[in-house]
């Protein structure tokens, strides 16, 4: 069954991720802030809990649109020009926030550790049996992932929110992609390019020794 015209598909979502990378292995900005939009779409759509996770993404989202479309855009055209753009004037700040708080950097590597959750949790969704537990694909991806740079309070209100997420049918058919089987297929195809844009981003923010940023 394909979607209703103009209706939301997190196809659309994992075609901007595979739109980022560019032939010598840059990440586009734009596409990349394109499918996380797509993708906070998808998570409010999966309820009002959901929308405690996602306003920090769109807080994120936002701090990076207003450079993308400022003055130095083109500095901001790819993560790696981002990069070196920010490092080489001393943009980032890089011990605590101190006169840079939000720079491009460490507001990319919040996004970026978040992406590493839907990753996993994509992933868990796509192999695991039909009676599994949402919830606990979630949790477990979460726990393996973002868990670690959240405090406390902040993962115990995530786990909760967790518990309301649909079966995975349900939680297949809401990503709009046609049936359980044609959603599996898509996600085979699609989760390669953000295991992708995830590495590259990775290496990168390890070269440049910017993973703790804070
Ligand atoms: C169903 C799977 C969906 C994955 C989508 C991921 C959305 C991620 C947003 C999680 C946000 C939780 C609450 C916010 C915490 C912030 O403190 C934290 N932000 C993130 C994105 O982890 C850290 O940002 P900060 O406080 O250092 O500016």
């Amino acid at each position: 069954m394909a979607a209703a015209p103009g209706a939301f598909s997190l196809r659309e979502v994992l075609a901007a991720f595979q739109a980022c990378v560019t032939e010598q292995r840059e990440v586009l900005l734009g596409p990349y802030l394109q499918g996380w939009r797509g993708l906070v779409r998808f998570l409010n759509g999966l309820g009002a809990i959901f929308s405690f996770i996602s306003k920090d993404a769109v807080t994120k989202i936002q701090i990076m649109e207003s450079y993308c479309s400022g003055e130095r855009r083109e500095e901001y055209r790819t993560l790696q020009s981002m990069v070196s753009y920010e490092l080489s004037r001393g943009l980032v700040d890089l011990q605590r926030r101190s006169s840079h708080p939000d720079s491009g950097c460490r507001t990319i590597l919040r996004l970026h550790r978040a992406l590493r959750w839907l990753q996993l949790f994509l992933e868990g969704l796509r192999t695991a049996r039909q009676d599994a537990s949402t919830s606990a694909i979630c949790t477990d991806s979460y726990n393996a992932s973002l868990a670690a740079y959240h405090p406390w309070v902040v993962r115990k209100a995530a786990v909760v929110a967790f518990c309301a997420l649909p079966s995975r049918d349900a939680f297949l058919e809401v990503m709009n992609v046609g049936g359980p089987e044609e959603a599996v297929e898509m996600l085979g195809d699609a989760l390669p390019h953000i295991r992708d844009v995830y590495g590259i981003t990775q290496e990168l923010y390890e070269q440049h020794c910017l993973l703790n940023l804070p």
